[in-house]
């Protein structure tokens, strides 16, 4: 199952759904989060997150196995039957834990866009955990291309980045902290979870419910760890808003599409795809509503295009060259003799 065909249309539609839903993300945790009413637990939105990932999770595996009996012996297999797998997604939903509460910290002390542009700091760190976890090569050319892009991707969102001025305490050197931590995070817990989900035949939904499982452990202990008491004073859902509501939806919904993006392409590709979403949108936007494109974008996107085109280029077959040189050492050899 993990290998079955999809088409380039749902690969495409699964990508673009991701990146919407993650840019309308931090901008709207930001906003959140600066509004002067009082605050939510921000703790208690991860948390609650997870749990709605882990009821869609169930969701689409009753869907997959198609009826309630055999949703049921796939529960107890692979949940009541299989505590190493357990354990095993147990590592990144804690680091994933740990990065998505550092999401909500940058973005109280940092503007959106600048988060949105630090953040892309993630597209060289997921490469490096790639080639270290799971033993993958990178050609010289495909470094070169992973910086040209984690560059074009942040003078694209550059423009954006210049809007701030919030009348709200912040401290930018906590909000930076916070995204390098969140950067290695998402690369590290990212491959991970590839690694796993790619190694065996277990269907992804089983996968996200055995991560989803303890990612609601862990996140409800970082709720009774930081805010435990005020919580419990003024209750898990105290400043709820519809706008809060609507940051955890699309948290749950991200998280999701983010795990079927990375199940039928990988990490690497994620970042790029990405980045050419945001592109495209922004040329699609200039298309129908006459958006003005500056310098700085046009520059960005022509790095973005041409990083996509240099890391798609094939790899120099090296074995290939060594031999052919080999080959004509040889000749030489016998003609000189
Ligand atoms: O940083 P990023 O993703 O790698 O974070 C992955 C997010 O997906 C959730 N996830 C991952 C695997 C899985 N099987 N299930 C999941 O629910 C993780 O919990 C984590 O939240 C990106 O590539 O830029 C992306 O960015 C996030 C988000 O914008 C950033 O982390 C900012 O905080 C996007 N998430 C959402 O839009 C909600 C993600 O879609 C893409």
């Amino acid at each position: 199952m993990a290998n079955e065909p999809v088409s380039v249309v749902f690969k495409l539609y699964c990508l673009s759904v991701m990146t919407v839903v993650a840019a309308t993300y931090t901008v709207a945790l930001r906003y959140t989060r600066t509004i002067s009413s009082e605050l939510y637990f921000s703790t208690t939105a991860v948390c609650i997150t997870e749990v709605i990932k882990l009821i869609l999770s169930l969701g689409m595996l009753a869907k997959e196995t198609g009826s309630p009996s055999r949703l049921k012996n796939s529960l107890v297999e692979h949940v009541i039957r299989s505590p190493r797998e357990l354990l095993k997604l147990s590592i990144p939903s804690v680091v994933y834990a740990v990065q998505n509460n550092m999401a909500f910290l940058a973005l109280s002390n940092l503007d959106a866009a600048v988060y949105q542009v630090t953040y892309q700091l993630k597209i060289p760190c997921t490469a490096l955990c790639t080639v270290l976890m799971l033993g993958r090569s990178l050609s010289r050319l495909q470094w070169f291309s992973v910086f040209m892009l984690c560059g074009g991707v942040t003078l694209v969102q550059w423009k954006h980045a210049e809007v701030t001025g919030v009348q709200i305490e912040q401290n930018p050197f906590v909000g930076f902290v916070a995204i390098a931590v969140a950067v290695m995070c998402s690369g590290f817990a990212g491959v991970y979870f590839e690694k796993v989900l790619k190694s065996s035949d277990t269907s992804l939904w089983v996968r996200n419910i055995q991560m989803y499982l303890s990612g609601i452990v862990v996140t409800l202990a970082g709720v009774y760890m930081t805010e435990g008491e005020n919580v419990i004073v003024k209750g898990f859902f105290f400043g709820y808003t519809p706008w809060v509501c609507f940051v955890v939806f699309l948290a749950s919904v991200g998280g999701l599409y983010t795990s079927v993006v990375v199940k039928y392409t990988d990490n690497i590709m994620k970042g790029f795809s990405a980045a050419a979403a945001i592109v495209l949108s922004t040329v699609a936007s200039v298309l129908l509503f006459g958006l003005q494109i500056t310098i700085t974008f046009a520059s960005g996107a022509s790095l973005v295009c041409v990083s996509i085109y240099l890391y798609g280029l094939p790899k120099q077959d090296t074995s290939k060259l060594s031999r052919l040189d080999a080959e004509k050492e040889s000749k030489q050899k016998l003609i000189t003799v």
